[in-house]
């Protein structure tokens, strides 16, 4: 039987990305990079698509690089790891912060390896109670990568990232969330429902305000007080000439909600 790498579902102004090879915990191999990228370039060039849901099948979310490609006794000389990263995993870590409307990340079981630092590139994270946050590469000889090293220094702090890494300890989705790792832990069956919701939210939300948002937001980690205050003047400039903008207000004067274009029309 041929194998789906990513299960693809547009819905009503937003989509869903499943990662999709459960009994190898949704490891990623080439063809999921490949069939991930290309879902998420879909989303990305659709107008009428305002916020994606990735999430894995079964029971684990993404347990990071397929290691059974790996296996050094079918391989002559070393991989280059580093080809790897700039080929797929520093893209698709990319393609997520630049993704000009909002990803939510829902895990729903194990995120380990490269799959626990995707997820953390994503803008929302819900994991399910069940769910836990591995950062398994010292296990392998490895260092934490697809923004491992800049997602746990930045979200933690050196002590906690420090120990995530080296140890490869387990951290629970209750921990992670209290942690300010990621947003929410949620029960199990409350997942997706609780992804969904947000999803609906953002497609009938201003699009193109959530994505300056999100570029605003991302660029305040390197940048000075001078230099941001300089960017929300320029996005802001932007928002104010948007048809969105004026609904905004005009919804609020006229004491109703708001109905955002949003997804529904490039502006
Ligand atoms: O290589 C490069 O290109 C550089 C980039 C690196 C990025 C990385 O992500 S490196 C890190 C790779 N990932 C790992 O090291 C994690 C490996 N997996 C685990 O440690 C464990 O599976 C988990 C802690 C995630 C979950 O444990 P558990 O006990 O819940 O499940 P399991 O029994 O270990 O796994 C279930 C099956 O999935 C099992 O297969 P089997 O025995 O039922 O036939 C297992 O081999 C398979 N599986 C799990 N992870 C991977 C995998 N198969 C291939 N690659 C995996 N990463």
């Amino acid at each position: 039987m041929t194998e789906t790498p990513v299960i693809f579902e547009r819905r009503d102004f937003y989509a869903v990305i499943t990662l999709n090879r459960p009994d190898r915990l949704n490891s990623l191999n080439e063809a999921m990079h490949l069939a991930l990228r290309a879902a998420l370039e879909e989303c990305e060039a659709d107008p009428d698509c305002g916020a994606i849901i990735l999430t894995g099948a079964g029971r684990g979310f993404c347990a990071g690089q397929d290691l059974a490609g790996r296996d050094p006794t079918l391989q002559g000389e070393s991989p280059d790891l580093g080809s790897t990263l700039q080929t797929y995993y520093n893209p698709l870590v990319r393609k997520l912060r630049a993704m000009p409307k909002p990803v939510i990340c829902a895990v729903n079981g194990v995120a380990a390896g490269a799959g626990a630092n995707i997820a953390l590139s994503c803008d929302i994270v819900l994991a399910a109670h069940s769910a836990k946050f591995i950062q398994a590469f010292s296990k392998i000889g490895l260092i934490p990568d697809a923004g491992g090293t800049y997602w746990l220094t930045r979200h933690l702090g050196e002590a906690r990232a420090k120990a995530l890494a080296l140890t490869a300890a387990p951290l629970s989705a209750e921990d992670a969330a209290n942690w300010g790792l990621i947003w929410k832990a949620v029960a199990d069956e409350q997942l997706m429902a609780e992804a969904v919701a947000l999803a609906e939210g953002f497609a009938n939300g201003p699009t193109r305000a959530y994505g300056l948002t999100k570029q605003a937001i991302q660029a305040a980690s390197t940048n000075s007080l001078e230099e941001q205050l300089d960017l929300e003047r320029s996005l802001q400039q932007q928002c104010g000439w948007s048809d969105d903008y004026k609904e905004g207000v005009l919804a609020f004067l006229e004491k109703r909600p708001a109905d955002f274009r949003g997804a529904r029309k490039k502006q």
